[in-house]
């Protein structure tokens, strides 16, 4: 079976607010596999790099400098339909739209402190993770059987 990988980061609001083990439990619950995990604190040419799409947006500095204001927990969440599916545990960009129940909709108020990134799109994902592991991820074969028929 193969599956699909997203990347999830816990920004530096989630992390210094101690909320990493509650990001972590929700997509555990669900069933997703934890294939890549690391802190980290963030270069600014990586935080550039990683929200480059968004270099025209007035909020584009702003976001950069939240980004390297401390550490960030950068995952890959692995399963079925990890993508979308991950961004609906997420919930919507602005949290004041977020429904109750998502991380956002339940841990955050502002858009420029929304505590968690999750990749958009299946392509997208596959450059974050090149991004942000370089070094390659691990090749575990998760057990399964209780998950997936
Ligand atoms: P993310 O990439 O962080 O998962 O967020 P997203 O796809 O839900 O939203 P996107 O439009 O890609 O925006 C990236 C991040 O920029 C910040 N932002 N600030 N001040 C503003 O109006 C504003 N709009 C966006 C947020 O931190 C957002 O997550």
């Amino acid at each position: 079976m193969s599956l699909e990988q997203t990347f999830i980061m816990i920004k530096p609001d989630g992390v210094a607010r101690g909320l990493v083990g509650e990001v972590i439990k929700r997509f555990e619950q669900k069933g997703y596999y934890l294939r890549a995990l690391k802190l980290k604190n963030v270069e600014r040419e990586l935080a550039e790099e990683h929200y480059v799409d968004l270099k025209s947006k007035p909020f584009y500095p702003g976001l950069v400098e939240y980004i390297v204001s401390g550490p960030v927990v950068a995952m890959v969440w692995e399963g079925k339909q990890s993508v979308v599916t991950g961004r609906k545990i997420i919930g919507a960009t602005n949290p004041l739209q977020s429904e109750p129940g998502t991380v956002r909709g339940d841990f955050c108020i502002d858009v420029g402190r929304n505590l968690i990134h999750g990749s958009d799109a299946v392509e997208s994902a596959k450059r974050e993770i090149a991004l942000w592991f370089p070094e390659g991820l691990s090749n575990n074969k998760p057990f399964l059987k209780w998950i997936y028929e």
